[in-house]
């Protein structure tokens, strides 16, 4: 039982507290969420860097009435156990338990459901706008990272925020990291906001204002006045970008002094107008591990059982460091996520040939476009869901034109705990709806090494490689040496059912197809690879004495068995995949059970649909 964080029930209860309280609530909290979090897994770093920030707004803010919109969502577990879930906490990103990110259907403390990055300053800006056509008066606040900032959707919200002059409050909380270092020149700017000295003289006459005093309990009573003084006769704004865009700024604040962030906030609170508030934290804080390594530690698993195994990152990873080594003109993107998606050492070994261009993916694919049209070849690697936010420019600047890109499109499919803003089943129907787009999904490690090399030595048209998140299955089969465009393989005979497995699910087919043979049906297992141009040739002469059924780990609606049905209009296709909803998270053998996609489920429908067409015959 923690003293204070244990007895409250309602955010207003933090108002009410003594500055010392809150001071011991900061480290409940942080006991609280490093206890957990070690355990079941999660956004670690930085929860752990906002928990003064968090208190602090639920001192001056009042949650049952005003809008704080938190950007990213990863950095919410402290307001998640200050507004009404501290009891369900230990279930967070488990199956049916809390979300990993705000929720607008869990609480209604969260205004705006997140998990996509540089959302808020726009959907504070709406909450605001739509305040003052009703006539209301409640506050308004988006709490933005330094790296989410960075991002176009973020600034094209300032840009808003200039124009429309209302009241809103930007919390920029600045702890120098995205995932990884932030990167970019608005960094750069920041960074000098940071050694401006105004800084250092605010953290000196805050610092002094509560080093002189005796005890820590008067200490902290007497010191919310002081620093109230201090904050008076110190804050001086630097010039910041944020003035030229119309927002008045405030800062740099020392984000882990509860004084010094109240008095600021209280202060900034009745100022009209839009307002930013630069707040500096430290990624981590509170746990040394994180404080040192925030990189490994912004996102931890739990003790869950580790598999043998490589992970498709590597294989991809190594693959890229192979072509690369013989093909100087072998470049690579990434937006913000050199580790996730494998680019470390290509980065380390290639400086030159490598860009991390911020969280920033649709500018990432046009400047692929460009790189390619400039005689190199990108490879632009990303996270399957953060593709969503490029559609336009997949498009109009790699498509229509023909770029020669290579999108190497990691975590696609079902990610498990990060949940329905992460799951990457949307990629599928975006690349076959786009013409002049090839696709491939490898089923191993092995397949998609010799995808990168293949595409790579003749990249002559825009080409996507998907790909799932960890380990490839330990079901593999041997593969061609060669992958050309609209070939696949027969990876299992079978005489009643052509089951088109797309990539990650071939060995969950192989294995429903081994239940389906013990209730007598036979079933031939094929791996088109290529999903885009697919060997419909082949797939039609399959399919002509056997009943056709597709499998894939994305979204039914547009996928690619739709996709072949329309070119198999004569047979009757079985499509199976993700239905027309959004998938929540859980682990993910849980479900794939939901989703009937796990070997039992997927015998399950065909064994249904044979039955079916049957007795229809
Ligand atoms: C559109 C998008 N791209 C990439 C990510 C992956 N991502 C999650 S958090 C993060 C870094 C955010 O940095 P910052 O806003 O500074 O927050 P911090 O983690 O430092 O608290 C990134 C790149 C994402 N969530 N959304």
């Amino acid at each position: 039982m923690l003293q204070i964080l244990d007895r409250i029930q309602y955010p207003s209860q933090i108002a009410d507290l003594t500055l010392e309280e809150r001071v011991t609530l900061a480290a409940e909290i942080r006991e609280r969420i490093i206890g957990v979090i070690c355990k079941t897994g999660g956004h670690l770093a930085s929860s752990l860097g906002v928990v003064e920030l968090t208190i602090a707004l639920l001192t001056i803010y009042d949650p049952e009435n005003d809008k704080i919109v938190w950007d990213v969502g990863h950095q919410t577990y402290p307001w998640k156990l200050l507004t009404g879930r501290r009891e369900l906490f230990h279930t967070i990103r488990q199956t049916g338990g809390l979300s990993g990110f705000p929720r607008r259907s869990e609480s209604k403390y969260d205004t705006f459901g997140t998990g996509h990055s540089s959302t808020s300053i726009s959907a504070a800006l709406g909450f605001a706008a739509a305040r003052d056509l009703s006539g209301r008066t409640e506050r308004v606040v988006a709490v933005i990272g330094d790296g989410s900032i960075t991002a176009g959707l973020a600034l094209e919200g300032i840009n808003n925020v200039g124009a429309l002059q209302t009241d809103v409050t930007i919390i920029l909380n600045d702890n120098e990291m995205s995932i990884s270092k932030n990167v970019g020149a608005l960094s750069k700017h920041l960074n000098k906001l940071l050694t401006d000295p105004t800084y250092n003289k605010f953290k000196d006459g805050v610092w002094k204002a509560l080093g002189k005093l005796p005890s820590l309990g008067d200490r902290m009573r007497i010191a919310a006045h002081e620093v109230s003084s201090a904050i008076k006769k110190t804050i001086v704004t630097p010039a910041s970008i944020f003035e030229e865009f119309g927002v008045t700024y405030f800062g740099p604040i020392p984000g882990h002094d509860l004084a010094a962030l109240t008095g600021v906030m209280q202060r900034v609170k009745n100022i009209p107008g839009p307002v930013l508030v630069h707040v500096i934290t430290k990624k981590g804080k509170g746990y040394s591990p994180a404080e040192i390594q925030p990189v490994s530690h912004h996102g931890i698993s739990g003790a869950e059982i580790k598999h043998p195994g490589v992970t498709f990152t590597k294989a991809f990873s190594e693959a890229l460091l192979d072509v690369a080594e013989k093909d100087p003109t072998v470049v690579a993107i990434t937006a913000a996520m050199p580790d996730g998606t494998g680019l470390t050492e290509f980065a380390k070994k290639y400086p030159l040939r490598f860009f991390d261009v911020g969280i920033a993916e649709q500018h990432a694919v046009t400047f692929a476009a460009g790189l390619a049209f400039g005689g190199t070849k990108p490879v632009v690697a990303v996270y399957s869901s953060f593709m969503q936010r490029c559609y336009d420019q997949v498009i109009h600047d790699v498509a229509l034109q023909n770029a020669p890109v290579l999108f190497a499109m990691d975590r696609a499919g079902v990610v498990g705990a990060d949940g329905p803003t992460h799951h990457g089943i949307f990629d599928i129907p975006m690349f076959l709806s786009i013409p002049q787009l090839c696709l491939a999904a490898p089923r191993d490690c092995t397949v998609l090494k010799k995808l990168v090399s293949s595409v790579l030595s003749d990249l002559s048209e825009p080409t996507g490689i998907r790909y799932p998140r960890g380990k490839e299955p330990e079901l593999r089969f041997p593969s061609p040496d060669s992958l050309p465009k609209g070939t696949g393989q027969v990876v299992r005979k079978g005489d009643d059912v052509l089951l088109v497995a797309a990539g990650s699910m071939v060995s969950t087919a192989v294995h429903a197809a081994e239940l389906l043979e013990q209730r007598g049906i036979s079933v031939m297992v094929y791996d088109p690879i290529w999903l885009k141009p697919a060997p419909v040739e082949e797939l039609r002469k399959l399919a002509s004495s056997r009943l056709p059924v597709t499998l894939e780990e994305g979204s039914i609606c547009g996928g690619f068995g739709q996709f072949l049905a329309s070119s198999l209009p004569e047979c009757s296709t079985l499509c199976l995949g993700i239905p027309d909803e959004f998938v929540p998270h859980g682990s993910t053998s849980e479900l794939f059970a939901d989703l009937g996609l796990d070997p039992t489920g997927v015998a399950a429908s065909i064994e249904k649909h044979v039955k079916a067409i049957h007795e229809a015959s």
